[in-house]
């Protein structure tokens, strides 16, 4: 039998999951190992410590072996758009900097000045985020960059330190809004604009594509598993999205987790007016697939809001609290960029509300529910443009991640929305991870049947719409919304 193992990093906490099917063909996961994930100042920047992410890789590595795998192969993703930089030695040249780091505020405004955004948008159909590599490669230290040999996305950068072996996955590399999507290739125009060329990059790969085997010097220090790596979709949330059961074709997904990734699965991708208003995203996903998708906030608000109070409450102690308050008490754009890596999220939050003349929350229940009352608002709102963007109507929502245990969350946005949600599974990507490997080893026939294993496998819950409930609440936040920046 072959053992899988996904190994699904997100920003602030990584695991291995061992996968397996079992006699009545169910998928079953075992969690092996768990660590913390986080960005520390270093040389002026907020920077991952990479080499920690391996070693804890490692770390898991042998506890499967202890746990009795011999042979098994590994597939790993991701959080997407950082990268790293790799010098002619091979190493990297720095540890590399977080999304959330300052240095690419006013990037866009910079960079589009003699680059219309719609030129962008056409090449590419990726929104228009600071934290883009694209904008990150513009604010690059200019020394760095002339020693860089190689420029890697944090996964592929993972795989070659394991392998030796370097490529380029597409679901990441969509990320850095440098692939064209007409040619499916890293644009020229664009690199050159940042002063990089494509030779810097690997090679472009599909998911499911085989990496190799871990290095023979990682076998002398780890006792771990005979193990063949496997290049997923690399992109922690084009492995959500495969790892989300939806069926049929009226469906929409979020994945939620420190981010909120709200869209559709496309065949084709939708990079006309529209979308570029609203500034949705085609981002590549598994067997030529796009997400259509917006980014939002996410839990990020809950989890800075819980790190502020030294993690005294769990996440579900918050939920509680936040359901003893009356919701729907303010209004707050959760996508405004001051939410970004504010210094303190209690206070910019409570100063968002003083500046906009609200109710200033000032409890955890009311901090927590100001954040999840206004997330669901944010979803049903978007829900709608999505539907009408995409030219279908939407009945379902699958709920997928972390932030699918948040009962409370997960009933406000099926109220708001007056739609059917479903949640669940909550570790959808390393669900989709192993997938991806499943295909690629022919144990699973394709994405169709794989999402038919998921919801076969796992217990998914679905909400119904509370009738009446909050009625006029999201038009009035609409209106609220409407001449500020919603983006
Ligand atoms: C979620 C995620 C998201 C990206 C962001 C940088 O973990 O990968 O899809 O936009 O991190």
């Amino acid at each position: 039998m072959t053992d899988y193992i996904a190994v699904d990093i997100g920003a602030s906490s990584g695991r291995l999951i061992l996968g397996r099917k079992n006699q009545q063909q169910k998928l079953e996961l075992e969690e092996i190992h768990r660590f913390v994930n986080g960005f520390n100042k270093e040389n002026g920047h907020d920077r991952w410590a990479v080499d920690q992410l391996i070693h804890e890789i490692f770390i898991g590595l042998e506890k499967a072996k202890k746990l009795g795998v011999e042979k098994a192969k590994v597939g790993i993703d991701t959080w997407a758009v950082d990268y790293v930089l790799v010098g002619m030695d091979g190493c990297k040249i720095q540890n590399p900097i977080s999304y959330r780091d300052q240095r690419t505020h006013h990037a866009i405004e910079e960079l589009t000045m003699d680059f219309p955004k719609e030129y962008i948008y056409k090449k590419t159909g990726i929104q228009f985020l600071e934290l883009n590599t694209l904008y990150q490669l513009y604010k690059e230290n200019k020394e760095d960059l002339k020693k860089t040999d190689r420029i890697m996305m944090i996964p592929d950068y993972i795989g070659y330190v394991l392998t030796g072996n370097a490529v380029a996955e597409v679901t990441n590399a969509s990320t850095t809004q440098m692939l064209n999507l007409r040619e499916g290739l890293f644009d020229k125009d664009l690199l050159a604009k940042v002063n990089v060329y494509p030779e810097q990059f690997p090679r472009l790969v599909e998911s499911g594509t085989i990496l190799g085997t871990i290095r023979h010097k990682w076998r002398l220090k780890y006792e771990i598993p005979d193990c063949e790596v496997i290049t997923v979709a690399t992109h922690d949330t084009a492995s959500a999205v495969v790892g989300t059961p939806g069926q049929g074709d009226d469906w929409a997904f979020l994945s939620s987790g420190t981010w909120s990734l709200l869209g559709k699965e496309l065949n084709i991708p939708e990079n006309g007016s529209e979308a570029f208003r609203e500034n949705y995203t085609n981002e590549w996903g598994a067997y030529g697939t796009y997400r259509f998708l917006k980014n939002i906030m996410g839990l990020w608000i809950v989890q800075s809001i819980r790190g502020e109070q030294n993690n005294k409450y769990s996440f579900s102690e918050m939920a509680a609290l936040a359901e003893q308050v009356a919701p729907f008490q303010q209004f707050i754009n959760v996508n405004d960029e001051r939410f970004t890596n504010p210094k303190s999220m209690i206070e910019e939050i409570q100063n968002y509300c003083r500046e906009t003349g609200q109710k200033v929350p000032m409890t955890t229940g009311e901090l927590v529910s100001a954040a999840y009352c206004n997330l669901a608002l944010f979803y049903a709102n978007e829900l709608e443009k999505l539907a009408k963007i995409v030219r279908q109507p939407i009945h379902v929502l699958h709920i997928v991640g972390g932030g699918s245990n948040v009962q409370f969350l997960n009933q406000l946005t099926s109220s708001l929305a007056g739609i059917t949600v479903k949640a669940g599974p909550s570790e959808a990507t390393a669900i989709g991870n192993l997938l991806v490997q499943m295909i690629s080893a022919g144990e699973v026939a394709n994405l169709y049947d794989a999402r038919q294993l998921i919801a076969d496998s796992f217990i998914i819950k679905t909400y119904a719409p509370e009738e009446d409930k909050y009625e006029g609440v999201l038009e009035k936040y609409q209106s609220f919304v409407q001449g500020r920046c919603l983006s």
